[in-house]
């Protein structure tokens, strides 16, 4: 693919993000051959432009980490794609739902390391000595495609639907809990909507940040000390409406809740 339709490409997803507009998915109409490394090729254009727009990346993410999931797409690899500084939410703060197409959220954990970690060859015993802190998470996701429809490559072109991010600040060091078997409930109003364990993201959450730096280092990169890292979603994710309070509880981790609006 050459440079002009990568950069068509990533335009078209992210004027859809910034316009709150939902589109098809790429491989409907206009790139229906895109493969995964032409969609990541897409997804770094899309970083360069909102980098150029003066957004800032906070930290990576993990998508797609069920095994469920990941053989519903007849994939051997979880996604990666990027949160950045515009999609921080303050835990306890409110989001108006107008920002965005049609948010769902998904209880994630999120790392912090104390070093970076390069692949290829990095294990989860390696991400649980370098992890300086866990932390409790909700990820907000919003495909910027018609009811979420999309194949892989689309949803790796469109940053794996990231579109916000609470931060709990309940930090615990990982050796304190077992993150396999952490259970964490996800509520709406109170009445809880989805629940799960940790060992939900490939068999256990920093087995997911190992795969990332392993990923990473296909194209020379790592993951980065001091960054805070969502590592997937725990449960299957819930649509937010105006006027919910959301609240991810999770054992021995504390919790993180926002309103929207
Ligand atoms: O963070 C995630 O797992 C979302 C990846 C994209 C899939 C979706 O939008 O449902
Ligand atoms: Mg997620």
């Amino acid at each position: 693919m050459d440079k002009n339709k990568i950069k068509a490409l990533a335009e078209y997803v992210h004027n859809a993000e910034k316009d709150k507009k939902e589109i098809l998915k790429i491989t409907a109409d206009l790139h229906p051959s895109l493969s995964i490394d032409e969609a990541y090729l897409v997804q770094e254009e899309l970083i360069r432009q909102k980098l150029e727009d003066g957004h800032q990346i906070i930290g990576p993410k993990m998508g797609i980490t069920s095994e469920a999931k990941m053989k519903q797409m007849d994939v051997d690899d979880p996604i990666y794609g990027y949160v950045f500084d515009n999609m921080i939410v303050e835990e306890g703060d409110s989001i108006s739902i107008s920002d965005y197409i049609h948010p769902k959220v998904e209880p994630e954990i999120g790392f912090i390391l104390g070093k970076d970690l390069e692949g290829p060859g990095v294990t989860t015993l390696d991400v649980l000595r370098a992890t300086e802190h866990v932390f409790p998470a909700i990820e907000i996701i919003d495909s910027r495609y018609e009811n979420f429809n999309f194949t892989l490559p689309d949803v790796i072109a469109d940053n794996t639907s990231a579109a916000g991010a609470v931060f709990g600040t309940y930090l615990r060091k990982p050796e304190e809990l077992e993150l396999d078997v952490v259970g964490v409930t996800l509520s709406i109003n109170g009445e809880v909507q989805s629940l799960g364990a940790g060992a939900a993201v490939l068999d256990h959450p920093a087995k997911s940040i190992a795969r990332l730096a392993n990923m990473l280092s296909k194209k020379g990169e790592k993951v980065k000390a001091g960054q805070p890292i969502l590592s997937g979603g725990i449960t299957a994710a819930v649509r937010l409406s105006p006027g919910d309070f959301v609240s991810a509880k999770y054992g021995g981790l504390g919790d993180v809740s926002f309103f929207v609006k």
